[in-house]
């Protein structure tokens, strides 16, 4: 990894220097926009850095929301808003108002850039927040849209110097609770996610062009769909509608070579890619939740590719085990990446040998800063940054995946707090108790499933759990709702009344 220099700004090294040497006609963006060439998002992301400063006055190290579907000018949003010294705070664009509203808070967010398109929830989350930021809206065409401001202010301007140290983006977990953390990041961060996995691991080339699913607004979409790319000055596609038909057609349309996506997107592609010219693709990354052997499988016999799976934290910002080529050991997640170590440690926090399983703890050149949250204390113990997933080491060094050790759902790579989607249900006026786990899916990987207890009088029936469904579906992101509802008389709980949650988890695996 390169020493990096006490002064940085990421957005500076991941485009200015791309454009100063020589690739500003290079495209760097493909999609709804059309396509954007390094010197044009360069162009663009200094008029926002200039709205943003001059415009809405923000002043180094303020927080800026930021939120959109995955194109352009959300990616254009981020790198502005880091030339321009301030912070990034990611939102997934499903998050509903009592979601926002609470990141909002949390993260004393000064300032808001949001599509149009979701400015309904943001529009209401702001007005809960307890102090309502300035908001700007972009692929909105109103007279005060970012781009009508963006029209008056030039395409260059000088980065705000800042130290490697200063954080430059805080991004959400919802956590096991669903009382959501906010993991702090340095410039020098960004830079080592871009020098270690896509160097070492998936070997980056600047002719290659990326794909995927993930949001930008999670960690895992904003280094494998903008980041990694920039750092090698390689192209990406980025996708507002998302469907396996329409990304093998973009992978045909746009020659891609690297795909980035989970598990279940690569289960629903399978079938489907005998239809399509996939020719061109090179590699296929694999991460969000745990691969199957099936789905390296039946993924690998449609492409013709060896997956490269992967692990990462939002509190690590990236993947820290992988494998690729030769490496590759199906079944096992890999081996901790070049500048990363990992060990499994047993429940009084000591390292476990060889097949013994335990919690997975690593460490390297990221880690976790949670935002003003007790539970940095938690996660990172002794130095180890310690993970919420069983692994098993083996003998040569390979991690392979056992479970979650916690109450996290990871579904179709949607990470979901059981206790947030109980939380949601209790507001019903229906539901007198409920509890909610993690169901083996062979589509999903896993799915919410909740076992709910109705308030006397009314009764169960499929029309009621499609109203509990539904009540989750507009109070929450809709992805964290129960897709399995059963229907009990009373949970399992301790002589002191605590919820077996243990017990329910048991009777979901079947
Ligand atoms: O494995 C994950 O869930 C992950 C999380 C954050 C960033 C990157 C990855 C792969």
């Amino acid at each position: 990894l390169p020493a990096y220099p006490a002064r940085i700004n990421c957005a500076v090294e991941l485009l200015d220097t791309m454009v100063a040497a020589g690739r500003g006609d290079a495209p760097a963006i493909h999609g709804a926009h059309g396509s954007w060439s390094y010197a044009m998002l360069q162009a663009q992301v200094s008029r926002i850095a200039h709205v943003l400063r001059e415009d809405l006055g923000l002043r180094t190290g303020n927080r800026v929301l930021v939120r959109g579907a995955n194109n352009a000018m959300m990616a254009a949003s981020i790198l502005a808003i880091w030339k321009a010294g301030l912070i990034a705070v990611p939102t997934m664009p499903l998050l509903r108002a009592k979601e926002l509203h609470t990141i909002l808070d949390l993260a004393e967010v000064n300032a808001v850039l949001c599509a149009g398109a979701l400015k309904q929830e943001m529009v209401l989350g702001i007005a809960q927040a307890a102090r309502p930021p300035a908001v700007l809206y972009f692929d909105d065409d109103g007279p005060a849209s970012l781009e009508a401001l963006m029209a008056t202010r030039p395409g260059n301007y000088t980065a705000v110097d800042t130290a490697a140290e200063d954080v430059c983006i805080i991004g959400f977990t919802s956590g096991t609770t669903g009382r959501p953390k906010g993991t702090m990041h340095f410039h020098r961060d960004v830079m080592a996610i871009c020098d270690c996995f896509p160097r070492s691991t998936l070997k980056v080339q600047a002719d290659d062009v990326f794909i995927g699913t993930p949001p930008l607004a999670f960690t895992f979409g904003l280094g494998g769909l903008l980041l990694f790319p920039m750092r090698f000055g390689a192209a990406t596609v980025l996708m507002e509608k998302l469907s396996p038909d329409l990304l093998l057609k973009a992978i045909t349309d746009y020659r891609v070579t690297i795909c980035v996506t989970a598990p279940t997107f690569y289960r629903q592609m399978a079938p489907l890619a005998v239809n399509h010219d996939l020719g061109s693709l090179r590699k296929s990354v694999s991460a969000g939740e745990a691969l199957s052997l099936e789905t390296r499988q039946r993924s690998q016999e449609a492409t013709g590719l060896a997956m490269i799976d992967g692990i990462g934290a939002t509190e690590m910002l990236h993947i820290f085990i992988s494998a690729a080529d030769d490496q590759i050991r199906p079944g096992a997640t890999g081996k901790p990446i070049p500048g990363y170590t990992a060990c499994v440690l047993d429940a009084a926090g000591r390292q476990v040998g060889p097949g013994v399983p335990g919690r997975l703890a690593v460490k390297g050149p990221t880690g976790c800063r949670y935002l003003a949250d007790p539970r940095q204390r938690e996660y990172v113990v002794n130095g180890w940054n310690v993970t919420g997933d069983t692994y098993e080491m083996d003998h040569d060094g390979y991690f392979w995946y056992r479970a979650r050790t916690d109450d996290m759902i990871i579904s179709a790579g949607y990470n979901i707090a059981g206790p947030e989607v109980e939380e949601g249900l209790m507001q019903h006026p229906d539901v007198a108790e409920c509890a909610v786990v993690a169901c083996p899916d062979e589509e999903r990987g896993q799915v919410v499933m909740a076992y709910v207890v109705l308030k006397q009088g009314i009764a169960p029936s499929a029309e009621m759990a499609k109203t509990l469904q539904d009540f989750i579906k507009q109070n929450i992101a809709p992805y964290k709702y129960p897709r399995k509802i059963e229907f009990r008389t009373r949970l399992p709980r301790t002589e002191t009344g605590k919820l077996q949650r243990f017990k329910l988890r048991l009777e979901a695996q079947g």
